[in-house]
């Protein structure tokens, strides 16, 4: 492999272009008319325009990424998170050109696509799952029977669905068949497959899921958990590794798992088995993607893996470079995600220009961006500006630097969920470990931003509007918007 292109943009572009410098393989960029400034595209070796700002004209069409690679000799694609990196078609058809696609197969991809078709490769190998059917429902009296014994509230999910998209909650026996009928109407037209099964509801779950990696030589290790519980709308916020509840029996049984669900998929590459974890630290196998994840820095943190290396030797047919002998977990680590939404509007969107921008620094501190200052955020992709990720030798020491990153970092110009990651961090069920997958909506409202600092949040509102020449009216956002911390305050006096 001498040269990959990177069939994504911003902060996970560059991530991957990083891992591939150091391995001395050239990369090449794609990009939108929108990105033609941006960090990846003056990164990479070569970088070639796919088309217009939206992705269904750039990021998204299949011929123009494979026709760039084959323009540049490019002899590989990653194709990053999102966009099209869990397309089998485009896995398929990558592979079809004679490219080596880093990534898993599209046969496995297409199982794992459908959340019953891994259901049910999962089952045979002793997989725990949450009682429910595990066929696509297609008689709803017969449903709701099987409903009934299970025992109320139970959830209906769509197949092709995913993150939450096409779930209901059904509380009573009564209302089972008129929800069963609209969910599966509504994922026919959402996801161009009516199947939907059902499931026992787990009431108060934590998700924690488990990286796994594989080779092409039959080898499958796992790398611990993240512990992703702190979400909003299917959305994650902060993700950590380890996770507070589990134990080493429970972390290898877990582990062990996620191998096999894996296996049954005949997976190699890297790959994520997403679970649900109750009270009792009972797991339940929900599903598995195909891709790196956003929160995979988590996991090189605490194993000192570079996953991206990882992920690009199996590609080029090399066993893994290490055995499940070999990883360890040390330490804690933790990631935010900080996004151009304002948390005091509901997490509107806030896109704009970086009119400052400085990143935190010092021990432990890891930021996985795609912005300089002065840089615009696009309004068509995702609004993620970077991630924040700490490293600490436990977890007590990893919030601390967590909330030490936070204030050091400097973003004006934009509102920020910066306030909002400082308020889990700072939050007792956070630190106290005990919270689930409805952190957010039992803790968090808007106005927990400025339960105790409304005075500060004032006064540094007005004086970096100030600085920055801008009206000095205040009001809530600006608060948020235009002070990038309360050190720059503290300068001023
Ligand atoms: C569940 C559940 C409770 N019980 N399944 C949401 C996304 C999708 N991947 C699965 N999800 C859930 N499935 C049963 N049987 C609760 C959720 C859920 C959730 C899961 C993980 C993280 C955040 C969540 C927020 C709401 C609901």
């Amino acid at each position: 492999m001498n040269k990959i292109l990177i069939a994504n943009r911003g902060e996970i572009a560059l991530r991957i272009m990083r891992s591939a410098r150091e391995m001395g393989i050239k990369t090449v960029a794609v990009f939108s008319e929108a990105d033609r400034k941006s960090l990846h595209v003056r990164y990479a070796d070569e970088a070639i325009c796919i088309g217009e700002a939206a992705s269904s004209a750039s990021y998204l069409v299949m011929d123009k990424i494979i026709a760039a690679a084959k323009q540049t000799g490019a002899d590989a694609i990653h194709p990053g998170y999102g966009f099209l990196s869990e397309n089998a078609a485009f896995a398929r058809k990558v592979t079809q050109s004679g490219i080596t696609f880093v990534g898993p197969s599209a046969e496995s991809m297409e199982v794992m696509g459908s959340k019953l078709g891994a259901k049910a490769a999962a089952k045979k190998f002793d997989v725990p799952m949450v009682p429910g059917t595990d066929t696509a429902i297609d008689k709803i009296e017969d449903a709701k029977s099987i409903a009934d014994q299970i025992g109320y509230p139970v959830l209906i999910k769509a197949s092709a669905g995913g993150g939450g998209k096409g779930m209901r909650l059904v509380e009573k026996s009564e209302q089972f068949a008129q929800e069963a009928a609209s969910a599966m109407s509504e994922a026919k037209s959402s996801f161009g497959d009516g199947s939907v099964f059902i499931e026992k509801y787990i009431g108060s779950p934590r998700h924690v899921e488990i990286q796994v990696m594989g080779d092409t030589h039959g080898n499958m290790v796992y790398l611990f958990e993240r512990e992703c519980s702190v979400q909003r709308r299917h959305q994650k916020v902060v993700e950590e590794a380890p996770s507070v509840v589990l134990t080493p029996a429970v972390r290898k049984n877990m582990g062990e798992c996620a191998v096999r669900v894996a296996r049954a998929a005949g997976y190699y590459n890297a790959g994520t088995v997403e679970f649900l974890v109750d009270e009792q630290l009972n797991f339940y196998f929900l599903e598995m993607n195909t891709r790196l994840q956003v929160e995979h820095p988590v996991t090189e943190m605490i194993t000192g893996i570079d996953l991206v290396k990882e992920q690009i030797r199996v590609a080029r047919g090399e066993r893994l470079s290490f055995t499940q002998d070999d990883l360890a977990i040390n330490g804690h680590s933790i990631e935010v995600r900080v996004y151009a939404e304002d948390p005091s509007t509901n997490f509107l969107p806030d896109i704009g220009n970086l009119k400052i921008y400085k990143i935190p620094q010092g021990p432990g501190v890891r930021v996985d961006d795609g912005f300089e200052e002065g840089m615009d955020i696009p309004i068509y992709y995702d609004p993620m500006i970077a991630k924040l990720i700490v490293h600490g030798k436990d977890r007590e020491e990893a919030i601390e630097r967590m909330k030490r990153a936070i204030h050091e970092y400097q973003i004006a110009g934009v509102a920020t969920t910066l306030p909002f990651c400082l308020f889990v961090m700072n939050h007792e069920a956070f630190v106290s470990g005990r919270f689930d997958t409805h952190f957010v909506g039992t803790y968090f409202s808007p106005e927990k931003l400025f339960a105790d600092n409304d005075d500060e949040a004032r006064i540094a509102a007005m004086l970096s509007a100030h600085l920055l020449g801008a009206e000095t009216t205040f009001n809530a956002q600006t608060a948020l918007k235009d002070s990038p911390s309360a050190w720059k305050k503290n300068r001023l006096e």
